[in-house]
């Protein structure tokens, strides 16, 4: 399949030359971040205000909530995804170059109202290609291993493979990809992305996601309470530690165009683990910690669907990706830093 992705390239660069390809060989200047104080947008926007400069970095989202250290780091923008215009007049008034598109609702949250989950993630991604290609902004639309199904390889899977998912945030995810490589392809927007795997991070909360656990799991343990777990024991998911996620993101934002072939989306993994394994992890460090499995059939018919461990060795070898934490490692900088912020265990 990867022979066809060369076909396909091959044919569609009829419609464009190399020079058509907007600012891909320029780095990112003004950024805007859209769903910017969500589990990825809040760490992201801090992570790019250090690297580009905090005026340079518009942090928006569609409601203003209580968090100080992104709102007062820079210029902060009440936008709605679902009103283009609005979006393109801040984005011209900031002088912006690339677009980081996180504004979506996850797996389990869309699961329950697939029409409102359409219509963000659809039609806001719609308009973000749209604005992108107007404008010439490069754009980045995280997917996921969402946007793999049941007919997917679950093992090493790899890059190039069979695509049915079967929940509506899958199929999303799966439009996002399709799309964002149509917009290259077709009209030259340096469009790039990643299939993300569950994210943990300590700062914010994800909201309405199948690998939600993996996060909560922490807090229980923390704060010495019983961990009632929504998955079966053996569940395995690919996962990612947040600071290796704000890495492949302005990674492969800044990677050479000329090395990439593909775009939209590669699979990036960090490790891959089931709800006993990390019981196991945290229980190292916190002996008496106990877990509970009362399943939400939901949730453990979408994580079923999705594969137990990527192959991201095209990430790796198109753009030299590499993460920094693996299980043990991150359970460690987990419970520090959410001690910490609980001050709970000090
Ligand atoms: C979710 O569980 O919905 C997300 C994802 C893997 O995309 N964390």
């Amino acid at each position: 399949s990867s022979d066809l992705v060369q076909m396909w390239a091959k044919y569609m660069n009829r419609h464009f030359t190399k020079e058509d390809i907007y600012v891909a060989k320029k780095h990112m200047k003004t950024i805007l971040v859209t769903g910017a104080l969500g589990q990825i947008g809040s760490e992201l926007v801090m992570h790019l205000r250090k690297t580009y400069g905090g005026s340079n970095v518009i942090a928006s989202d569609v409601v203003k909530k209580d968090m100080p250290e992104v709102l007062e780091s820079g210029p902060f923008e009440q936008l709605n995804v679902l009103e283009p215009q609005k979006v393109a007049d801040v984005c011209k008034k900031h002088k912006v170059d690339t677009v980081i598109h996180l504004a979506a609702l996850l797996s389990a949250v869309a699961e329950r109202d697939p029409q409102m989950a359409f219509n963000i993630n659809i039609h806001g991604l719609y308009n973000m290609l749209e604005i992108a290609r107007e404008n010439k902004y490069r754009l980045f639309v995280p997917s996921s291993i969402a946007a793999f199904g049941p007919g997917t390889p679950q093992d090493k899977t790899p890059q190039d493979t069979v695509q049915r998912p079967t929940s509506m945030y899958g199929v999303t995810k799966v439009t996002g990809e399709l799309l964002s490589n149509y917009y290259f392809y077709r009209f030259g927007v340096d469009t790039r992305s990643v299939r993300f795997p569950g994210l943990i991070s300590w700062k914010t909360l994800p909201g309405g996601g199948t690998t939600d656990y993996a996060v909560d799991i922490f807090y229980s343990a923390v704060k010495g309470e019983e961990f009632v777990c929504p998955l079966k024991p053996d569940t395995f998911m690919d996962m990612m530690y947040m600071p290796d996620a704000l890495k492949a993101m302005t990674d492969i934002m800044e990677a050479d165009p000329d090395k990439l072939v593909h775009r939209n989306s590669f699979n990036v993994t960090s490790m891959s683990f089931s709800p006993e394994i990390i019981y196991e992890a945290i229980k190292k460090h916190y002996p008496d910690f106990k877990i509970r499995y009362e399943l939400d059939e939901n949730v453990q018919h979408i994580a079923d669907s999705w594969p137990n461990k990527l192959d991201d060795s095209c990430a790796r070898n198109e753009w030299g990706w590499q993460p920094h934490f693996d299980l043990e490692k991150m359970t460690v900088d987990m419970i520090e830093n959410l001690k910490r912020k609980l001050k709970v265990g000090l």
